[in-house]
């Protein structure tokens, strides 16, 4: 199974990060019918850890290394981290140009969390992607679908963007099933 780490912002923060796609040059041109591949609000989330394929089998090693660090990182800090989305930019060029969204506030706090799960799970022998954490949430694939002058358009209407405040309450493990519309499903989570 395709499993990744997360951190989901409530609803308030992805209603009114919402709202602001929809006025960016992306989300018209979703409007108008093109295929941008908007991200399913639903399914907004803050990757930390991505594993990739692993055995049925050793979820439970997964789980088990997930409670560690979870339990870690209460011990290690005073409060809940405080976070806003705000800022955002985009990864790649043409087909493979995607447009994010970046985190404001205790963004720190998230790399803390996401260095003791990677090291959790290189103890544990677990596969994951050793890419620097580089917060962000992917609201659009839109690949060649959209001129550069459009996507530098959004990128500047972004950094002026600052959502409410919100706490990460809770931390996520996420198996995703690929496909055109790619589901992901909640496996467990932790408090933190
Ligand atoms: P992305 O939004 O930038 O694609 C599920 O695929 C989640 O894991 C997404 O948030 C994705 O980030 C993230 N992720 C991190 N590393 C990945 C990788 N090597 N392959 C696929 N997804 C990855």
């Amino acid at each position: 199974m395709r499993l990744f780490v997360a951190v989901g912002p409530p609803v308030e923060a992805v209603n009114h990060l919402g709202a602001r796609v929809a006025r960016l040059r992306v989300g018209s041109a979703a409007a108008a019918g093109v295929d941008v591949r908007l991200a399913d609000p639903a399914h907004l989330h803050l990757t930390l850890a991505f594993l990739g394929e692993v055995e049925a089998a050793r979820l439970v090693e997964v789980e088990s290394a997930l409670g560690l660090a979870t339990e870690w990182f209460r011990d290690g800090r005073g409060a809940v981290p405080r976070l806003s989305l705000g800022g955002g930019g985009r990864f790649g060029r043409d087909r493979s140009t995607v447009l994010w969204v970046d985190l404001r506030g205790d963004a720190e706090a998230l790399g803390h969390l996401a260095r003791l799960i990677r090291s959790r799970l290189r103890e544990a022998r677990l596969p994951y992607d050793d890419k620097p954490f580089r917060p962000h949430l992917t609201i659009a694939r839109p690949g060649g679908r959209m001129t550069q002058a459009d996507l530098d358009a959004d990128v500047t209407t972004l950094d002026a963007y600052r959502g409410p405040d919100w706490s990460a309450t809770e931390l996520l493990l996420v198996r995703s099933h690929l496909g055109p519309r790619p589901r992901y499903e909640r496996l467990a989570a932790w408090p933190l």
